[in-house]
């Protein structure tokens, strides 16, 4: 028999093996228990149940237009203003450039997120969608954050709902789960005072699900926040989820404190990154699928995390701007055959998937 370090596991494994819901304290009580091993087995049982031995990953490049932004934020150093020596922004014809270097590789997913540009106008968004739907109708299109949208919905004098709908028309194919941060205000104040609150965060993905897009979820840790915020940010999270069903990955991101105004605090550890996968899986109970995003985390982290409640690599990427501006030290591009190896050798099955988990050919 399995004995838990921290006595007050073993009431939460009879909740997660008759699938009960854990409440807000449990999760509480996860985020604090000195037993990572035994909060990463509770998790192991959710992962296994959604997903089995599988481990997915996806052939993916993202791009970021633009790291000129309207915002502030105290967590970014990726975003500058235009006066910035190291601003800049792409034009459509540098956008498509981009992805037709990469087309050859055979991606299946655009991952496009950028800054709020002043001068951009809400054209030049569905140029970018619909030249690159034009130019590679097989590949999904997975773009624009939440605050992204709120701001294109301002730029198109238009409700979300119908900007949605013109970007969808566009070529749209679903919603990043950028620009989440912590949804509680008293954090939300302290990182990102000027952009989207927590309830409109959450109100651009409800209506995104209503007209039919599915979306992805983050949450960024290990900045201001406290215990209890990052819990009420899962249940935040899980409540919609149950309303819409529209979520289908939620990647917890490690902050990275480098070149940023909060550089003072320290980076996450081993221990709160496989904790936080491990509590995100066990949390959010009606999410599929819980996304190790190895550029913050680390292969290495991410590869035990497969134990421990994850059941997603995130992909080759290729080139990430955000992270890597505040000192992540991973590399860029992962090749899809250590991808492979690195799922075989934690004991699980690598799946590639599209964007929306589809399989597509067997590894
Ligand atoms: O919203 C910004 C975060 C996000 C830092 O949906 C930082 O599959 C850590 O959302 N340290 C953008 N994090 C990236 C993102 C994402 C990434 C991978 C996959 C998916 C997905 C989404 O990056 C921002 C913010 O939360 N971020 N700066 C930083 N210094």
């Amino acid at each position: 028999m399995f004995e838990y370090l921290d006595a007050k596991l073993k009431p939460l494994e009879d909740k997660v093996l008759n699938e009960e819901r854990l409440t807000f304290e449990d999760g509480v009580t996860l985020f604090q228990s000195p037993d990572l091993l035994g909060v990463g087995r509770l998790a192991n049982f959710v992962r296994e149940r959604l997903n089995g031995n599988n481990a997915y990953f996806i052939h993916n490049r993202h791009i970021n237009p633009t790291n000129i932004c309207i915002h502030s934020c105290q967590f970014c150093a990726f975003g500058v203003k235009a006066d910035a020596p190291n601003a800049y922004e792409k034009s459509l014809d540098e956008i498509f450039a981009d992805a037709e270097a990469y087309q050859g590789g055979e991606v299946s997913e655009f991952h496009i997120v950028g800054g709020l540009h002043p001068d951009w106008p809400y054209r030049f968004y569905l140029d970018m969608v619909k030249g690159l739907k034009d130019r590679f109708p097989a590949v999904h299109l997975q773009a624009f954050t939440a605050v992204e949208l709120h701001y294109l919905a301002q730029l198109a004098g238009r409700p979300l709902r119908e900007t949605l709908i013109d970007l969808m028309d566009a070529g749209l194919g679903s919603i990043p789960g950028g620009g989440a941060e912590i949804f509680a205000s008293r954090c939300r104040k302290k990182i990102c005072n000027d952009k989207v609150t927590g309830e409109e965060w959450l109100e651009v993905h409800e209506i995104a699900h209503e007209v039919g897009l599915k979306s992805n979820a983050t949450m960024l840790y290990g900045h201001l926040e406290t215990i209890e915020e990052r819990v009420d940010h899962l249940v935040r999270l899980r409540k919609l989820q149950d309303q819409t069903g529209g979520f289908v990955t939620f990647i917890p991101l490690a902050f990275h404190p480098e070149n940023t105004p909060l550089d003072f605090l320290p980076s996450t550890t081993g221990q709160l990154d496989l904790r936080a996968l491990a509590v995100s899986r066990l949390m959010l109970d009606n999410f599929p699928h819980v996304k190790a995003f190895w550029i913050m985390i680390t292969p290495k982290i991410a590869q035990m995390s497969l134990a421990m409640g994850t059941d997603d690599m995130d992909g080759t990427v290729v080139e990430e701007k955000i992270i890597h501006a505040a000192g992540a030290c991973t590399d860029q591009i992962f090749h899809r055959q250590t991808i492979v190896d690195m799922i075989r050798e934690a004991g699980r099955i690598p799946v590639e998937r599209d964007t929306l988990y589809e399989v597509l050919q067997p590894v």
